[in-house]
């Protein structure tokens, strides 16, 4: 007979991720420094230390999170500028994998979403209705997880500021 996970044979709900209250930064192979805060089951904060838009942070950004597997996490969310991410994590080994899909005005226009979001979600929107979307801008890159710590659930005193801004560029 075929073994099959009890959550599976059981209907039971999935496991909730175990990444929830954890804070890591990352830099993708591509050079991009990102900060993420699981600030619960179904909410990230995140500052973005360098790349395309570093400089770019926001709070309170919705998304669903699922774990795959032992060890294995999986984080999809849709921004009011129009960009979408998929973000797969394995603390583990220290890697991620993202996608990210930059609609084309994002994309020819990178600095106009370099602020703090929450205080300008109408703008956003506003941009990303005027469009263009197309063609879409996708990077899917591996990143490497230089720090990751347990702060616990729903802290706002994790990503209370602007990122650091990168050395060299100060
Ligand atoms: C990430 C990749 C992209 C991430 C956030 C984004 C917090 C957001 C991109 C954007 O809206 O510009 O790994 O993690």
């Amino acid at each position: 007979m075929s073994e099959l996970p009890a959550a599976v044979v059981d209907g039971q709900a999935p496991q909730q991720s175990t990444l929830i209250g954890y804070r890591f930064i990352y830099t993708y192979d591509n050079g991009w420094t990102y900060e993420m805060y699981v600030k619960n089951a179904t909410t990230i904060d995140y500052r973005i230390h360098s790349g395309m838009v570093g400089g770019r942070w926001v709070r309170d950004q919705t998304v669903d999170l699922v774990q795959l597997a032992d060890g294995v996490h999986k984080i999809s969310w849709h921004e009011p500028t129009g960009t979408s991410v998929v973000v797969n994590v394995m603390p583990g080994q220290r890697r991620l994998h993202g996608t990210i899909f930059f609609p084309r005005w994002v994309a020819d226009n990178p600095a106009k979403t370099v602020l703090f979001q929450n205080d300008h979600l109408d703008s956003m929107r506003a941009y990303r209705d005027q469009g263009p979307t197309y063609p879409v801008h996708v990077v899917p890159e591996f990143a490497t997880i230089a720090s990751l710590e347990y702060i616990g659930v729903d802290d706002e005193s994790v990503i209370d500021a602007p990122p650091p801004v990168p050395v060299g560029r100060g």
